[in-house]
Parts: C-alpha cells; structure tokens; sequence
C-alpha cells in the first residue's frame, strides 16, 4: 500500500457504489435531492459548489443550485430555507458558507430542518453527536466524516489510539474529536492557546491538522509512523498549501493525505452520502 493516501480515488469509490444505491432508489420511485444555496461570489465558495453540482449531477442525484445576490436580506434567505424545508422532493439542504456579514450564520443553519441538514451543521445533529446518540437519524459533518471514511478505507485502526487534532472549528475539529472519541481513540484538541503545540503533536499516532495556516506543522513535529491527516486549504499565490508541510511529513509518517486530492474530495463525497441517506429518511 502507498504512503499518499489518494483520497481523490477513495471519493471516487464511493461517489460509484452510491450511484448503485441511487439507481434502486430511483426505481423504488424518487431520486435523491439536494440543494445548494450560495450567496455571493466568493471565488472559492463558486469552486466548492460547482464541483457539488458537478458530483450530485454524475450520480445521479436530483441537484438544484439558488444563487442569490450578496446583498439578500436575512429575512430572505431565511423564507427561501422555509420554502425548500417545505419542498418534499428536497432531501437535503446546503447553504455554502461563508455568508454575508450581515447575515447570521448560526441563524441561517438553524432555520435548516435538521432532517435535511446534510450538512450535519445543526444544533440538533451536533448536540446528537456530542451525546453519542447512534440509533437516531444523525447527519454529521462532511469533511470530518470524510477523514472517518479515509481511516476505515485505508484499514488505520482508531480504538486505543493517541489522537491530537490541530484547531477546534464548528466544521472539523469539534466534531472529528467527537468521531474519534467514539471510536475509542483518545483524543487532544490543541489550538492557539495550547502551551507546547509541538509535545501535543509528537504523542500522537493520528494528527488532524485543520488551522488554516500554510504549512504550519512540520516533519520535526511527528512521531515516526504516525497518519497524517491534513486538512488545511491554503492559497498562496497560485499554490494551495495544506496545514503541514508535505515534504518533510512525509518523511515520517506511515500514511499523509495530500493536498489538494486528500480530504477535499473526500468532503464532497460524504454530501453524497449523507443526501442519500437523507432520501431513504424521507422515503418516496
Ligand atoms: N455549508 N460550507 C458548507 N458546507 C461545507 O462542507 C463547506 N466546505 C468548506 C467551505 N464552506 C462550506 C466545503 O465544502 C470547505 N469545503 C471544501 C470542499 C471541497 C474541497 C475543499 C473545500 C475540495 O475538493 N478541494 C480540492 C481542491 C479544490 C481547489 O482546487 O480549490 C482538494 O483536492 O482538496
């Protein structure tokens, strides 16, 4: 097996078998529906969306992409969530963040039905995360599912493992910690206030590097044979830089993904999934 782990093909593999799985939904009587919401023209929000559309369209999934005007109200975008929460052949609702200034993110995922938050961004599918209720519908977000996905593909056991994840977003290192406590690994969340960044880092047989600052954590930092999971999307001039540095991790890790073609397309395959899931929820 390589070192690289190639999570362009991972996505792949699994974007093929849910085109199966849409297939026999599709002759049970519905395809699946998403649809995105995009406000504005952030240039790398425009990219992240069309490679969604791009997705959902070749798997067959039923995808609509609303584009409004940097300038719509909160009031608006929040009727337009009402009406597509009302919509029965929408299975899934995303809303790309980031949004406007004057609009309120948290308000907006709020206004999502958790029952269509394939997002997996509301407060009820998080609060279910956190409390580890598995028997219920739960969606849970796309890109730490995705690294969850990645581990299982590439037969990395998680259970007993030391884990430290660098950054404690909403969107990854939040609810990764959460994946991988569940699955028994014991786990370290640093961020910008952790005293010895590099200790934290070095004890760890799984990193989870998701800051945002290019090239941040470097070879010296990991312990020989570690997994390296970067997370970090970086552009630096025309270049895009992930939160380690790809040279010299690799040098010492067992398995790193790289970036681009690691946990990117491995995000947008788990909204695949989990608007799948959302249609066999919501049934024909
Ligand atoms: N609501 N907003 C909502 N849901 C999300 O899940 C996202 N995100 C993040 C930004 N805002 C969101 C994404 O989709 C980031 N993100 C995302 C998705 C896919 C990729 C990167 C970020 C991706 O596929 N990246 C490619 C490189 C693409 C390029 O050239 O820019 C990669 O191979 O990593």
């Amino acid at each position: 097996m390589s070192k690289i782990i190639d999570g362009k093909k991972i996505a792949k593999n699994i974007r093929m078998e849910l085109k199966e799985e849409i297939t026999k939904l599709k002759n049970e009587g519905r395809a699946p529906g998403l649809t995105v919401v995009m406000v504005g023209n952030n240039p790398a929000s425009e990219t992240y969306v069309s490679m969604k559309e791009k997705a959902a369209e070749e798997i067959g999934i039923n995808s609509k992409l609303i584009k409004k005007e940097e300038s719509i109200s909160e009031e608006a975008l929040l009727k337009l969530i009402d009406q597509l929460n009302n919509d029965n052949t929408v299975d899934g609702i995303l809303v790309q963040l980031p949004l406007p200034d004057h609009i309120d993110e948290k308000k907006v995922i709020e206004s999502i039905k958790a029952d269509k938050d394939v997002d997996g961004f509301h407060p009820i599918n998080t609060g279910r995360l956190f409390s580890g209720q598995e028997d219920v519908l739960r969606y849970e977000a796309c890109t730490p599912l995705g690294i969850i996905r990645l581990l299982e593909r590439e037969g990395i056991e998680i259970d007993g493992k030391n884990a430290t994840i660098v950054g404690r977003s909403n969107i990854v290192g939040k609810p990764i910690a959460h994946l991988l406590l569940e699955r028994h690994a014991t786990v370290t969340i640093c961020h910008s206030h952790t005293k010895d960044l590099k200790a934290e880092i070095k004890r760890a047989d799984i990193v989870v590097a998701a800051v945002g600052r290019p090239e941040m954590i470097t070879g010296d930092m990991i312990q020989e044979g570690a997994v390296v999971i970067d997370v970090g999307i970086n552009r630096v001039g025309k270049k895009l830089l992930g939160d380690v540095e790809f040279k010299t991790a690799k040098k010492v890790a067992s398995k790193i993904t790289p970036v681009p073609g690691g946990v990117g397309p491995m995000t947008i395959a788990m909204l695949m999934e989990n608007t799948v899931k959302a249609r066999k929820y919501h049934g024909v």
